[in-house]
């Protein structure tokens, strides 16, 4: 279908050329926004800001208090993902105890800025409240205790969210089971299909994924994936899709065969989904990145998504927050920074322009 809307605008070009069209300088109308170029078929997204690495922070909640912030958010993107509104600590804070308020504040804003709700996420090794990792429990308690949760946190958004990671990250480098999962850990990797079943059951409309960095070019992590997702089809696990978070760094190259590992879970019948993309960089003294580095990061942003548009059923395309106001990269990676499509004051990079552009022409 987008290879017919390109098809459409080369026609479209060629007799704006030919018939010296009177006024060609809208060219892309509704190009306004992210979300209103893109096609029809595609989700472009952003993590909601809070929790996590900004409360270390002396601002308030991001997505809470900062209006120009929430003005931006609702005008350019029509997916959303709490950043770390919805990870265990945060809203299991207690073994008996769910803090709902921030999660249900973004499932409320989303609703009515008509944007889909990327959850996030129910079975991951890193997050995870201090009454889990430290607490004393069998094999069965903590079964339950997954199962539970499931129940709990997929139920009450039934019906409101679009996709879930229900999986996160539970293969190492060498495309191993992470062993410092506590799931996996002590209940073996078995459990990774169960927490599909149960996320299933308790919202049978989410589209159910698996979730991991790393897995931008081909290798042994991309393997592990691919061998497990056919395990699972063939189980009959409720499984439907594959996403690469695309946390990119300018050291090491552009994702130049993201589209082929994509496609490779495509072939399997899953969904596939860019999750968390930013590019960062090394930045030079003052901390301003020079015009030479926004160009080239903006390459990596197209590239991701031109990998996304290249594969039929690669419906949602998230950028991991969009403005370097809020970005987690400093925080974790000291040297770089400058990696998402705005400035701190919200003006847009490089980047941000070519992902419009690009998806307009793919637009229908
Ligand atoms: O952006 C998140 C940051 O606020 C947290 O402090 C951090 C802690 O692990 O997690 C960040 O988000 C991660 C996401 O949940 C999973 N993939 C990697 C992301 C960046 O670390």
């Amino acid at each position: 279908m987008r290879r017919a809307a390109r098809t459409v605008v080369a026609v479209l070009a060629t007799t704006a050329t030919l018939s010296f069209v009177a006024q060609p300088v809208q060219a892309h109308p509704q190009t306004k926004t992210l979300r209103s170029a893109a096609p029809r078929d595609l989700r472009i997204g952003t993590a909601v800001a809070g929790g996590g690495h900004h409360v270390e922070h002396s601002y308030p909640d991001p997505f809470t208090y900062d209006r120009p912030y929430r003005k931006v958010l609702a005008k350019e993107f029509n997916s959303v993902s709490p950043e770390n509104q919805m990870k265990w600590e945060f809203i299991h804070p207690e073994r008996n105890k769910y803090n709902f308020g921030p999660a249900d504040a973004i499932v409320k804003f989303a609703r009515q800025h008509g944007q889909a709700v990327r959850g996030h996420t129910l079975l991951w090794h890193s997050q995870n409240p201090a009454w889990l990792n430290e607490g004393t429990f069998t094999k069965a308690e903590l079964r339950s205790i997954l199962k539970s949760h499931i129940f709990t946190v997929v139920g009450r958004y039934r019906g409101q969210i679009q996709q879930w990671d229900v999986a996160n990250e539970i293969f190492n480098e060498n495309g191993e089971y992470r062993q410092e999962n506590i799931w996996i850990r002590e209940l073996g990797p078995g459990i990774v299909a169960d927490a599909f079943r149960w996320a299933h059951q308790a919202d049978p409309r989410a589209q159910l994924f698996l979730n991991d960095y790393g897995v931008e070019w081909p290798g042994v992590k991309v393997d592990a994936y691919e061998t497990l997702a056919k395990e699972l089809l063939a189980q009959r696990v409720p499984l439907h899709g594959f996403a690469s978070q695309a946390h990119l760094s300018m050291r090491y190259g552009a994702p130049d065969q993201l589209a082929g590992v994509l496609q490779r879970f495509d072939d399997l019948g899953l969904k596939t989904a860019i999750t968390e993309l930013d590019v960062r960089m090394d930045l030079p003294e003052g901390g301003v990145p020079t015009a030479e580095q926004l160009t080239t990061q903006a390459s990596y942003y197209k590239t991701a998504l031109d990998a996304c548009l290249a594969v039929d059923d690669c419906n949602s395309f998230t950028i991991w927050g969009f403005t370097d106001k809020y970005s987690w990269v400093p925080v974790f990676f000291p040297a770089e920074g400058a990696a998402t499509v705005m400035f701190e004051d919200f003006t847009k990079k490089p980047a941000y322009y070519t992902l419009r552009d690009t998806l307009a022409r793919a637009r229908r």
